[in-house]
């Protein structure tokens, strides 16, 4: 019988610490002496895995949590301890300025322009494809949905079998909201089916009267309702049931590792803090419902902690677009949801698509660690395949970077990510490379408002590194660099791979 021991370590673990180090290259040797001890050398290598929970908030701000802006009017003490325990990034972006198509990046590791062009609703992810839930599931993760899926489902009869969402997608189980909580019908989803269908009706809802635009507040509109359902009810719901996973798993002595991804559906609106969070923040209503947000993290956090996983538990918190708060609203509360960008949620700004993103892993990330490296929310996929040793399948993860230099070694932040593309809530495809950033139309792209100021120049360029809140235009000033872009950005979107096989 032939034994074969590999000795070449793969280009990444040379970068790790030398106890993680030596601790993958025991993991190497047991996984290419399979041959004589597979199954047990398998149960070693998946044991060693992180458990993996992605936390993703809905429309939370740049500016939101303290541990990016000291003077925030929001206490996100618990976003605040996994940066103070983790990796913060202030470089990170979301692939788009909106909900969907940044969920199709996230899933996919492909950038949204690529994105079926299907009806509203109808399925966004591509039978067949890849995503981040699928990679892990076929690594031997037990993965499981809690929150908002928003990229669509098919079914014939809304009372019935959902097909083509997360348990499709990968996912062993789900419960849910299909979409947005302010776009009907609203009932929830456990696994492919409605736990209640939408029978009755709600009348619309807004926030006018104290103040706020029709898009904020406690807006949300008339349709269609599940028996019993509470808008208000949900937020607290998906904490139970993400903490529920964690308790099921940890109970079940499971051999497997877990992954949880919990799509927050907040702080998007409608604004629904409960009582007990009235009031209690400087930022309004909407503040008052980040900071139940923040909150809901901590749950997810205790059970961790309770259940003795947090060591070895790879943590990552993000948000998935930048949040609908306006200029007077900064002015108001003394509090700027969107950090030092310009425009907000849907925008081509870097309000729209620059997001906190903070990966707290112990024994690998060191605590309380910053990184400026350029990284976007399709790059999970390249990571965590690096992280597992797995191959992603040929013509998967096209836009995704693997981050996992990132996190262990802090290399220049040229090293890994050298372009990005990110897509405002009109489609407006903002090109980023190095400092420069290139928006080839005038204008957000998305919910700001044109003003005189936006005339001009045709299309945009800035330098992020001198003007991070994107005031001067140097469109006339560097036409090379709007010519070089703008021909990077075309041959993507000609369909060319932009991350490296
Ligand atoms: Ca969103």
């Amino acid at each position: 019988m032939m034994v074969l021991i590999h000795t070449d370590v793969p280009g990444t673990l040379r970068n790790f610490p030398i106890t993680r180090r030596c601790h993958h290259m025991l993991l190497m040797f047991l996984r290419y002496s399979a041959c004589l001890v597979v199954c047990f050398a398998s149960t070693l290598v998946e044991a060693k895995m992180p458990h993996i929970v992605l936390i993703m908030a809905d429309d939370m701000g740049y500016g939101d949590p303290t541990c990016y802006n000291p003077n925030s009017k929001i206490t996100t003490k618990h976003i605040d301890r996994l940066a103070a325990e983790g990796m913060r990034f202030t470089d990170a972006h979301s692939p788009a300025a909106v909900c969907v198509p940044t969920r199709y990046g996230l899933m996919t590791g492909r950038y949204p322009f690529r994105m079926p062009n299907v009806e509203r609703h109808k399925p966004r992810i591509n039978r067949g494809r890849t995503t981040i839930a699928s990679l892990l599931r076929d690594q031997g993760y037990e993965t499981q949905m809690v929150g908002k899926w928003h990229l669509g489902f098919d079914f014939d009869d809304i009372s019935e079998e959902h097909r083509r969402g997360p348990v499709d997608n990968g996912f062993d189980s789900y419960f849910g909201i299909p979409r947005s909580l302010d776009i009907p019908p609203y009932y929830y989803l456990r696994d492919r089916l409605p736990v209640a269908p939408p029978t009755g009706m709600i009348a619309a809802n807004n926030s006018v009267e104290e103040g706020w635009t029709p898009i904020q507040g406690a807006f949300w509109r008339e349709g269609a309702l599940a028996p019993g359902f509470r808008h208000i009810d949900v937020l607290p719901r998906f904490s139970d049931e993400a903490v529920a996973v964690i308790d099921a798993y940890a109970d079940s002595n499971s051999e497997n590792r877990l992954f949880l991804y919990f799509a927050l559906p907040a702080p998007h609106t409608p604004w629904l803090p409960t009582e007990e969070y009235s009031g209690k923040s400087g930022a309004g209503m909407y503040g008052d419902f980040a900071q139940q947000v923040d909150d809901c993290i901590g749950r997810v956090l205790d059970a961790l902690d309770r259940h003795e996983m947090t060591d070895e538990t790879l943590v990552i918190f993000t948000s998935d677009n930048g949040p609908v708060w306006y200029p007077h609203d900064t002015e108001r509360f003394d509090h700027a949801s969107t950090g030092p960008l310009r425009g907000m949620k849907g925008d081509a700004w870097e309000a729209g698509h620059r997001m906190p993103f903070i990966v707290r892993w112990p024994g690998t990330v060191t605590a309380g660690t910053m990184s400026d490296q350029l990284i976007c929310h399709v790059d999970l996929m390249a990571t965590f395949a690096d992280i597992l040793n797995a191959t992603l399948p040929k013509g998967e993860g096209l836009d995704s970077v693997n981050l996992l230099p990132a996190l262990v070694d802090h290399p220049d932040r040229t090293t890994l990510r050298k372009t990005l593309i990110s897509q405002s809530s009109k489609e407006v495809l903002g090109f980023r490379k190095g400092p420069w950033k290139l928006i080839p139309t005038r204008g957000s792209g998305g919910f700001t408002r044109s003003t005189d100021a936006d005339q001009g120049p045709e299309g945009q360029l800035y330098n992020l590194d001198d003007d991070l809140g994107e005031t001067t235009n140097l469109w006339d000033d560097h036409p090379q660099i709007v010519e070089e872009l703008t021909l990077e950005l075309a041959k993507a979107q000609a369909g060319v791979r932009t991350a490296p096989e």
